[in-house]
């Protein structure tokens, strides 16, 4: 785009200085969202971010603007155009109603939970998750790995927060084993419940940032955004209460804004998250694994009893850990089966059944 369009803009605070954030900016807008806008027919529209969405209606802001408006969805058939949190919409000039959606930067999704191929979309436009693990029962590596490929599939950065730093005595061997999982990956462990914490995850939290917390239920996310925020802001389950016990306290997702600028998306827990698109989550997350294996004698090489078996080689010299290479191969075979139309599955559950029934025995021990 060159200067003689930029002149043309109308968006509040396009043009203003880096240094100081625009209104705009503030509530997360980048040059990509104004770079989409049409200066001859949209100049009049204004942008407005989902903060929260509800079963009759989405809730936007805006400089000067905090609204609800009915949902909102670009095609009908498609689930991945329905307006979702931390989307960037333009309304008409009133706004009274959403007249397009701004293509995102980012989107974070799920297979939805239960038999059908449904996507669930859990957030829209986020530059950071906070995967959120906690120091005793809900710590496992497997669990921290799908958020991870999940996360990096969608070009989002993640940290994990390790909390309930407070219950244990030493919290070194769980930082340690979180981030041998992803090379430069950020952990912290944390007491929730102590406001230090702020100054701890504020890197990432700045002016204009949006954040989201993904986890268990129970594993202290709200908690988490009560303490960032500096207030009771949501609720949080009763103390006495353990990791993944009883019924989870947050039921919907919404953007929480911290005074100095950032966005907290705190997230109901998820019992179950399962892959689906993730192919580049998993490259990167596994990509000694894979550079290996491309070294195998069989180019379809299941890495089991074959001959020439680069993965089975670098086991036997202890180049790889077992249970590693166990994690890969169960997360491969789960994206691949998610990924299958009906009639693939038809002709897999015939041709490679062996697969099939291998992904089936993975869902059974969930
Ligand atoms: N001691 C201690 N307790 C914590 C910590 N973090 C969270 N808790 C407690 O753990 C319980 C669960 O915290 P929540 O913040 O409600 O958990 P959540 O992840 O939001 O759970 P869902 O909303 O169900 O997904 C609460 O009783 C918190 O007070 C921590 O670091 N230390
Ligand atoms: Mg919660
Ligand atoms: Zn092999």
């Amino acid at each position: 785009m060159n200067s003689k369009s930029h002149s043309k803009w109308t968006i509040p605070g396009f043009d203003a200085p880096k240094s100081a954030p625009s209104p705009l900016a503030r509530f997360g807008w980048r040059p990509a969202f104004a770079n989409q806008i049409d200066p001859d027919t949209e100049a009049d529209l204004r942008p407005a971010r989902v903060v929260g969405v509800h079963r009759n209606g989405l809730d936007v802001v805006g400089p000067d603007l905090a609204t609800r408006i009915p949902p909102y969805r670009a095609d009908e058939e498609d689930d991945e155009t329905a307006a979702t949190v931390g989307d960037w919409l333009l309304l008409d000039a009133d706004a009274t109603r959403a007249v397009r959606a701004l293509d995102r930067q980012s989107l974070l999704k799920r297979r939805a939970p239960g038999t059908g191929r449904q996507v669930q979309l859990i957030a829209a436009n986020v530059d950071t998750v906070f995967i959120v693990t906690s120091c005793n029962r809900d710590f496992n590596l497997a669990r921290l790995e799908r958020y991870l490929a999940l996360v990096r599939s969608s070009g989002v950065l993640p940290v994990v927060v390790i909390t309930k730093a407070d219950l244990v005595d030493d919290t070194a061997s769980y930082v340690k084993e979180a981030r041998a999982l992803l090379p430069n990956l950020s952990v912290e462990a944390v007491n929730a419940l102590e406001p230090g914490v702020a100054d701890m995850l504020r890197p990432w939290c700045g002016p204009g940032q949006t954040v989201a917390f993904m986890g268990s239920s129970g594993v202290g996310k709200s908690t988490l955004v009560n303490t960032l925020l500096g207030e009771a802001a949501v609720e949080t389950k009763a103390a006495r209460e353990d990791d993944d016990r009883g019924r989870h306290t947050t039921t919907a997702r919404a953007l929480h804004r911290l005074a100095h600028g950032g966005w907290l998306l705190d997230t109901p827990g998820m019992r179950e998250l399962q892959m689906t698109d993730v192919e580049d989550g998993l490259d990167e997350l596994y990509a000694d694994i894979e550079e290996l294996s491309a070294g195998c004698r069989f180019s379809d090489c299941a890495h089991d009893q074959e001959p020439g078996c680069a993965v089975t080689a670098a086991l036997a010299n202890g180049q790889l850990d077992a249970a590693r290479v166990k994690r890969w191969k169960k997360l491969v075979a789960e994206n691949r089966f998610n990924a299958m139309t009906l009639a693939e599955r038809r002709a897999a559950e015939k041709g490679f059944g062996k697969m099939v029934r291998e992904v089936q025995s993975i869902k059974k021990k969930r």
